[in-house]
């Protein structure tokens, strides 16, 4: 036949649910759920309460079927195999009316050789599957060993049996704490036909044995399948910015079976990958090629980045290290939690991944950890990644439960990691590998809790617990992938070491979770904070996208309804009167609470960030959002950015100066993430909100690489004598040839205790090419400036408090032609209305 084809099948797709005649046309990939909506058979399953009228969905069957032709030069391949990238969950397929693959997890792919069953002309594909949650009952009943695996629930409704620990599925579609329970089933990835002959590479893995500035030693690793023992030549070539090198070619004797060959060479001066921040991300682009009798026959594409990726875990006065080190430069890592950026995980999947990933780096972050109860992320995620220069850590799909310890789980699960494994390890941005989330926590827990009733369930949960994720795991990842490194659980202190503030990660969750107040970061240490977060409200566009008029309420059935954190939005609302007057109407409301969240959020960081080298890493919860919600995400659902982002990307610049008070002393520290020394100038002020200067130091300072120094300590009472807490404000910058790098701000006294001027703006606008450019003046320190208007668009910058007297111009991009009069600016003064004043009194409404 010649060269092996491929192709995908994606047309004439139907669906229809078991029972029901009609067949309504369906698209793949995708699910039973936006299929059913596109059929218009459901209601928006965001709009206000309509999730609850949904959960029937995960106890009906569905099939899906399609017809594709198969010509009769196609059938002369030797061999032809359907493939599967993924099926959610319970599937079984036919084709032809044949059952040919029944399938039980759904980040496996699956592959079936078909060349007996298909024919010439049009062949039939049906998918039937089982109902998630019923099938997920059945397996739990099933379960030899009876391990409480359910603990208590993170969402309030609705009150069913938790079954997803005994189902290979996205556990976040069961229900979480941000995620409504729209548990959806469907062909979720592509499907594809492949016809080859002689040989076929199923893989081509780019082995970094060596790597420094002056030469990398690589290998190739091609997987070559074939049915018969034959000669081959392969072939191997790399592209780097538009440089094409090739490798001189091999010959190679196939064996009948599988054959893993390895093609070493050499690149001299390699192009070193960075994480953002650090240095550039250059994509090398390999091609593999197998020819046989003299003809190509199959040819793959791989991209990777050379760098060195080191955990470093070394002993020291305390404890142990726990920092990564690329290209041996240690990286603090900044960045977030990733959540599946839709309920339904195929939905506006390139636009997300795109808007979130830009958005994550643009403010200045270099790692995101891809969370355990949620997907293996599609290539295109980890693609943008490497262009970005975010480093992954990339979470096993296990989360806060326990789970099953028998075999045939086991097996399962097995070949999931084997595919996922072997599917990412060629992306440069994962840089480790973890065994769950939270579930060394949630074991040890439990183990304490049933300690009295059921002592023979202890060793049963612990042997469960090592067998996954102390033995099989790691003797996967060592087999598949030895080149990253693998930590058994976020959070952890080590290997079957609990979690503490010495070594390991850190989930700190005393403020929110524990009612802590905001200043106890200042008080939590930790080597490497990989969660920690505080909830707001989406902006208003986004509310007001799935609520209508009544729901406006922050305690309304709806708006409580898309907080799945139980008495979330009451939690917001009691720290919100800690730190802030009560907002008299709901807009400003929202307002608040995102003001709320950016403000822990920049403690927070900017804490952590102070205490590098000891803590090398921050990662807050979470960086996104999978329906409209309230909840801890920075960017919304409809990747609007609240407060916090525009907060965070300012918390994150490579060199901040911080200020802080802790323990009576006011001090400033410059933390610098630059590879080269910075000098240049600190000039600290003391103003009042009207511009006069209270106080004053100016200091010529030197900032070693990628160092943190502290450069200024007084005792608050001394420094803060005859000036007015209540209306000033420390201000910070520093400065280099005159050049204002960064400058940061400091309140000595929560907001709802600042005296504020009444805000006296002057703007002008100018249209620029992408839109518009504003520029805000006023002679008054005016706090939190919010920039909002109903079109849609960006603002380069937003919450920014605008210093007296100075100029502060933002850019808007987004075309609309009444921007200027549509152009909304209010600030914290706007908000504090009298009672009187207030339109509704929703905020006392419960
Ligand atoms: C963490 C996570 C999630 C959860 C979040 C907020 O511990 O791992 O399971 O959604 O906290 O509660």
């Amino acid at each position: 036949m010649g060269r092996n084809q491929f192709f995908e099948i994606k047309e004439n797709w139907e669906f229809r649910m078991i029972g029901n005649q009609e067949w309504f046309p369906a698209k793949v990939p995708g699910c039973v759920h936006k299929d059913l909506l596109t059929n218009k058979l459901i209601p928006e399953p965001f709009y206000r309460d309509n999730e609850t009228k949904l959960y029937w969905i995960d106890k009906v069957p569905f099939e899906y079927k399609t017809t594709f032709n198969i010509t009769k030069d196609f059938l002369k391949y030797e061999n032809i195999e359907l493939h599967f990238k993924g099926l959610d969950t319970y599937a079984k397929v036919y084709l032809n009316g044949k059952l040919i693959l029944v399938t039980n997890n759904m980040f496996r792919e699956w592959k079936v050789e078909i060349k007996k069953l298909l024919k010439e002309g049009d062949n039939l594909l049906l998918i039937y599957f089982d109902p998630p949650f019923l099938k997920g009952l059945l397996e739990m009943e099933k379960s030899e060993d009876k391990i409480p695996y359910y603990i208590s629930p993170l969402y309030e409704f609705p009150k069913e049996p938790l079954v997803s620990p005994f189902t290979r599925k996205a556990s976040y579609q069961y229900g979480w704490d941000w995620a409504p329970k729209l548990t959806t089933s469907g062909i979720w990835r592509k499907v594809f036909i492949h016809g080859w002959d002689k040989a076929r590479i199923n893989y081509l893995h780019i082995l970094q044995k060596k790597l420094n500035k002056e030469k990398a030693s690589l290998s190739a690793l091609f997987e070559v399948e074939t049915k018969t023992n034959q000669e081959a030549v392969l072939k191997l070539s790399y592209k780097i910015r538009k440089e094409e090198h090739k490798v001189p070619p091999v010959r190679v004797t196939l064996r009948k079976g599988i054959n893993q060959i390895p093609i070493n060479f050499e690149i001299i001066k390699p192009k070193l990958w960075w994480p953002n921040g650090f240095g550039a991300q250059p994509i090398y682009e390999f091609t593999g090629k197998i020819i046989i009798d003299n003809k190509e026959i199959d040819s793959i594409k791989v991209k990777t980045g050379l760098r060195v990726a080191k955990l470093i875990r070394n002993k020291d006065k305390k404890g142990e290290s726990f920092y990564f080190e690329i290209n041996g430069i240690p990286i603090f890592a900044k960045g977030a939690n990733y959540i599946p950026c839709s309920i339904f995980p195929q939905e506006a999947l390139e636009k997300n991944y795109r808007e979130i990933l830009s958005s994550a780096k643009e403010a200045n972050m270099n790692m995101l950890r891809v969370w355990g109860g949620g997907i293996y992320e599609e290539d295109l995620f980890y693609d943008l990644c490497d262009k970005y220069g975010i480093m992954i850590w990339q979470d096993f799909m296990f989360a806060c439960h326990l789970y099953p310890g028998d075999k045939n789980f086991f097996k399962n699960v097995e070949r999931e990691i084997i595919d996922n494994i072997k599917r990412l390890k060629n992306h440069p941005c994962i840089v480790i590998w973890c065994g769950n989330n939270e579930i060394e926590i949630v074991k040890n827990r439990i183990q304490k809790e049933i300690k009295e009733n059921y002592p023979e369930l202890i060793p049963k949960i612990q042997k469960a617990y090592e067998d996954l994720f102390y033995k099989l795991l790691p003797k996967l990842c060592k087999k598949y992938d030895n080149s990253r490194p693998y930590w058994p659980s976020s959070p952890c202190g080590g290997f079957r070491k609990m979690e503490n503030s010495n070594s390991g990660d850190v989930h700190y969750w005393g403020v929110w979770h524990k009612n802590h107040p905001l200043e106890k970061f200042q008080e939590k240490k930790g080597r490497f904070f990989s969660e920690w977060g505080f909830q707001a409200y989406p902006p208003l566009k986004t509310i007001e996208e799935f609520t209508n008029q009544e729901d406006l309420q922050i305690f309304s059935y709806v708006m409580k309804l898309h907080q799945k954190s139980p008495l979330g939005n009451e939690k917001i609302d009691s720290y919100l009167k800690i730190y802030y007057r009560p907002p008299k109407n709901f807009e400003h409301y929202i307002y608040v609470s995102e003001l709320l969240q950016a403000e822990a959020g920049k403690l927070a960081i900017e804490t952590h960030r102070k205490w590098k080298p000891y803590t090398m890493g921050t990662l807050y919860w979470q960086l996104n959002d999978c329906w409209p919600a309230i909840s801890w995400s920075s960017l919304d659902y409809k990747n609007r950015w609240k407060a916090f982002h525009y907060y965070a990307k300012k918390a994150y610049t490579p060199i901040l100066p911080i200020v802080s008070i802790y323990k009576g002393f006011l001090e400033v520290k410059v933390v610098s993430d630059l590879l080269k020394p910075f000098l240049g100038k600190l000039e600290m002020k003391i103003i009042d909100f009207k511009g006069k200067e209270k106080w004053k130091d100016l200091k010529e300072i030197k900032i070693e690489p990628n160092s943190c120094k502290s450069f200024f300590k007084e005792k608050e009472t001394k420094l803060l004598k005859g000036i007015n807490k209540k209306s000033s404000v420390f201000v910070v910058s520093l400065t280099c040839k005159d050049k204002v790098f960064t400058t940061n701000l400091f309140y000595f006294l929560p907001p709802k205790d600042l005296i504020l001027p009444k805000p006296k703006i002057t703007k002008k606008i100018r249209s620029t090419k992408k839109g518009y450019e504003i520029e805000l003046f006023s002679e008054n320190l005016v706090k939190n400036v919010y920039l909002s208007f109903e079109g849609e668009g960006f603002f380069s910058d937003n919450f920014f408090d605008l210093l007296p007297k100075e100029k502060k111009i933002v850019s808007f991009v987004g075309k609309e032609k009444d921007f200027i009069k549509k152009l909304k600016i209010i600030s914290l003064f706007d908000i504090y209305k009298e009672e009187k004043d207030a339109k509704n009194n929703f905020y006392y409404h419960r």
